[in-house]
């Protein structure tokens, strides 16, 4: 039954319902060619890293950039991706968490530039828990402010494999189904109201208006959820509302996250479906990248948590 124009209210997060079970490629319809082509490759690529866990969990023995070990599965996710767009012609530039520098991929003729975080969190696939791929999608070269952005998208390894992406027409979901297919799950996300605060970095260490923040937060009752994998943990503040962090902190102002292959991509998407993101002081999409490696303070949720955290930072 086609349930066109029925607005559906799931979890916490409102959508206008279209059709159900629509594939990911019929939603793409009336996207530019390049960019629908880009998504609908990275979602078939992200269909092979899905069954390539069981058989990566190991540690591989190189480091990347910023000095964290690689896990085979982080390497072997950079490579499958690289390949099959460094060959698509429609990727000019790209940059990925695990390689030095941005990547130029002569002879494209189109001009789009992604930025990728192959398998974020992947120190917990171990654990087995939700891991996933994060991208950006720019025209032209991809040092530029994550406000340049025309797309972003990510694919979660969870119970489910959900694939969330906005061209900034809404931020929508899909499900891989038993027959192998991303088909609709939510659509035109809004991230709600909610008490929901993922607290990165070491209380010790967190400077003083980021500990008015979180003090503040805990006195409204916020319940704390941080699962160790950023885009996880994102997913969820989405949908049920609330604030993720990784502040900077004590000898390490800067903070963890890398802006173009965390904050930039999942802060867009964010932003598209009615929240906001900071450094503490501006919006995080305003930033000029000074490098592939920049590190960011992150603040990621709700319009009034955003609010909160640049006021508190103000009056230091
Ligand atoms: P910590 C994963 O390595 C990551 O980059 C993010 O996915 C996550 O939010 C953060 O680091 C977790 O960092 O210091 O809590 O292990």
């Amino acid at each position: 039954m086609s349930s066109v124009g029925l607005t559906t209210t799931f979890k916490n997060s409102v959508c206008a319902h279209k059709k159900d079970n629509m594939k990911l490629n019929e939603h793409l319809a009336d996207c530019d060619s390049d960019l629908r082509e880009l998504i609908l490759r990275i979602s078939e690529v992200t269909k092979k890293i899905a069954k390539g866990f069981a058989s990566r969990q190991s540690y591989s023995d190189t480091r990347n950039i910023y000095g964290e070990q690689q896990m085979a599965l982080d390497k072997w996710a950079d490579e499958v991706i690289i390949d099959d767009l460094k060959g698509s012609g429609i990727v000019k530039y790209l940059a990925s968490e695990e390689q030095p520098e941005v990547l130029e991929f002569e002879g494209a003729t189109g001009d789009l530039g992604v930025t990728l975080d192959p398998l974020d969190g992947s120190s917990l696939i171990g654990v087995n828990l939700a891991v996933g791929t994060i991208v950006g999608i720019y025209r032209g070269n991809v040092l530029s402010p994550g406000n340049q952005m025309v797309g972003a998208m990510y694919v979660l390894y969870g119970p489910l494999t959900i694939l969330t992406y906005t061209v900034k027409k809404g931020v929508h979901e899909f499900v891989l189904n038993d027959d192998g297919e991303f088909v609709t799950h939510e659509e035109n996300i809004r991230i709600p109201d909610g008490k929901i605060y993922a607290p990165g970095a070491l209380r010790k260490n967190y400077l003083p208006f980021h500990m008015k923040f979180i003090e503040a937060l805990e006195s409204e009752g916020y319940k704390l959820r941080f699962s160790g994998s950023f885009v996880a943990d994102v997913h969820q503040i989405m949908h049920k509302g609330g604030v993720f962090t990784y502040p900077g902190f004590v000898s390490k102002e800067s903070g963890k996250l890398r802006l173009l292959f965390e904050a930039n991509p999942m802060g867009f998407i964010v932003t598209q479906a009615g929240g906001a993101t900071s450094d503490g002081r501006r919006d995080i999409l305003s930033v000029q990248p000074e490098a592939v490696s920049h590190r960011i303070p992150v603040y990621i949720g709700g319009k009034k948590e955003i609010d909160l955290i640049q006021k508190l930072s103000a009056e230091e």
